[in-house]
């Protein structure tokens, strides 16, 4: 065996955020950068030695060479067995899957998401568990703290096998096995969803656009939706994943995915249109002429999902990361199950899931999934709309009336001030933590603040505590708004507003949600100051 020990010493700033470690591409190819955190990785849970993982990534520019790094460390820090996908293509639900199917050890999936990628965009690296999910806050601190006492790391002195094809590969003594990305996946949907049921509405005319936005869910949304479902060809478009996903962001909201918008918003638009994330766990969703914010998308899921043959026996519970509307949680009143609100973050629903006391879990950001992989994971929240489409026989401005009316509606948006000088944003942010014990009785834009606090988390689970998870200011008539400091960014500082209110008039429930939210923004902006803080009038997405 051919390894060598390569003395390093420890790289500031190996903290993983909300979703693993994401740094511009750039910062990724320096000396050094990425073998330090892989290393750190693998001494953060323990070693590999023996251990069996799942290797894969968003398809960005990079992931070839990272993949190949990779695999040689796996091999010389004794690791037995590394599943990959062909070309180290995974998205991140499939890669959940693979690791849950396999009983793997655990999973590095290669993608900053929704940022943008190519040499001047970004990079990341997260690391999954045993569970198929992101590693919990013990393990990536644990992580950080290897990063900042680093002393040297292994690494094989052959060569990576070349991953374009299906195989079985030795390297150093540890077994590369080269797999389709998309088999196992597909072959999981089928056992979740009425495919025939989709297949027959396909069949009858209805017409859909799934936009891949040129990332990793393309091979996948073709297998599924026009293999296996019988959608016309064209009902896929960018799926062909890039190492710069086209110059765009892969991001699936009414600013990125604005092609899929233009579709939808045509007269002779498709019955639904959906898009998803640069590591497909992410979906937006439309119907004609209709965006159904993620929030709104959770809720309308929970309460049908039991028309799909997986979730037929009825829901056990529901979660929602805090940001995310109160919509979802007046079904789980309706239904009489328990809802839960988690800090922002997928890793926040493992043990919910694991303890089987929810059946479907969201987040505002695009984010739904359910038990059946530990991510969210974008097709399955397509597959589960065209389940409910195809069973109900209604359209999805329809389902959300109906929905509504049932329900009452939260009106929802997000505003996202990106890129800000980090201390200006700092100075927004913990401007109003600092004032939040005094807002109480006050009165913004109109509204009173009943009460206002940080959120904070104690796990049912296991108890873990985590603290300082996003600003809360509760209004009067139920309205809200919440403010974070993003941590998947890589240059600058984001933040994140958060506003709701809920309507329960039907009369009520037709109006724009920007215009509909207007005193909730008006009283926001007062209550944070941003735009005296910032210098800017305006936020740069809207979702
Ligand atoms: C964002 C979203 C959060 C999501 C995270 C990872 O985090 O707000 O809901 O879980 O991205 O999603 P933040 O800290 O920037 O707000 V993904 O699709 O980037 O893996
Ligand atoms: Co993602």
């Amino acid at each position: 065996l051919a390894i060598t020990t390569q003395i390093t010493s420890p790289i500031t700033g190996q903290k993983p955020g909300t979703s693993g470690l994401r740094k511009q591409t750039t910062v990724f190819m320096q000396p050094h950068y990425l073998e330090n955190y892989v290393q750190a990785i693998f001494d953060g849970i323990g070693g590999v030695q023996g251990k069996t993982l799942v290797l894969g990534g968003d398809g960005r520019f990079f992931n070839d060479t990272a993949s190949a790094t990779i695999l040689r460390m796996a091999a010389a820090n004794g690791a037995k067995h590394v599943i990959v996908g062909r070309n180290a293509l995974l998205s991140t639900p499939a890669a959940s899957h693979l690791i849950r199917k396999n009983g793997a050890d655990g999973g590095l999936i290669l993608s900053a998401s929704h940022n943008p990628g190519g040499e001047d965009g970004d990079f990341g690296l997260k690391f999954n568990s045993a569970n198929g999910g992101p590693a919990a806050e013990s393990i990536t601190d644990a992580i950080y703290e290897a990063s900042k006492t680093i002393s040297q790391y292994l690494i094989s002195d052959q060569p990576a096998p070349a991953l374009d094809t299906d195989g079985t590969y030795m390297l150093d003594g540890m077994v590369v096995e080269v797999i389709d990305p998309v088999t196992d996946y597909a072959a999981l949907m089928e056992t979740l969803f009425d495919f025939n049921a989709i297949r027959s509405l396909f069949a009858s005319g209805f017409r859909i656009k799934f936009d891949a936005m040129h990332a990793a869910t393309g091979p996948y949304a073709r297998e599924i939706f026009v293999n296996r479902l019988g959608a016309t060809g064209d009902s896929v478009i960018n799926d062909t994943p890039l190492p710069d996903f086209g110059g765009g962001h892969p991001d699936p909201n009414p600013i990125w995915a604005s092609e899929l918008v233009a579709i939808m918003s045509a007269p002779d638009a498709p019955d639904f249109g959906a898009a998803s994330d640069g590591d497909g766990d992410r979906n937006m969703i439309m119907g004609r002429g209709l965006y159904v914010s993620p929030s709104d998308s959770l809720a309308l899921l929970a309460a049908q999902m039991h028309l799909a043959p997986a979730y037929k026996d009825g829901l056990k519970g529901i979660a929602r990361s805090m940001p995310t509307s109160a919509a979802a949680d007046r079904v789980a009143v309706a239904k009489g199950v328990c809802s839960f609100e988690t800090p922002t973050g997928w890793k926040f629903f493992g043990n919910l899931l694991d303890s089987d006391m929810v059946s479907i879990c969201g987040e505002e950001s695009a984010g739904t999934g359910s038990n059946h992989v530990r991510e969210k994971d974008g097709l399955w929240a397509v597959l589960l709309w065209l389940n409910i489409l195809a069973v109900s026989g209604k359209s999805v401005t329809a389902l959300m009336q109906d929905h509504w009316a049932t329900y009452g509606r939260d009106y929802y948006t997000r505003h996202d001030y990106e890129n800000i000088e980090t201390e200006r944003a700092n100075a927004v942010f913990n401007g109003l933590r600092d004032r939040l014990a005094d807002l109480p009785g006050q009165t913004f834009g109109g509204l009173k603040v009943e009460r206002a606090d940080e959120f904070n988390y104690d796990d049912p689970v296991d108890q873990s505590h985590s603290a300082q998870q996003g600003l809360r200011v509760f209004f009067n008539d139920g309205a809200r708004a919440v403010l974070r400091l993003s941590g998947t960014g890589t240059v600058g500082a984001t933040l994140r507003l958060y506003l709701e209110q809920p309507e329960p008039n039907l009369q009520r429930q037709a109006e724009d949600p920007q215009a509909a939210l207007a005193r909730v923004i008006a009283a926001a902006g007062e209550v944070t100051q941003i735009a005296a803080l910032t210098g800017r009038d305006a936020p740069d997405v809207i979702s």
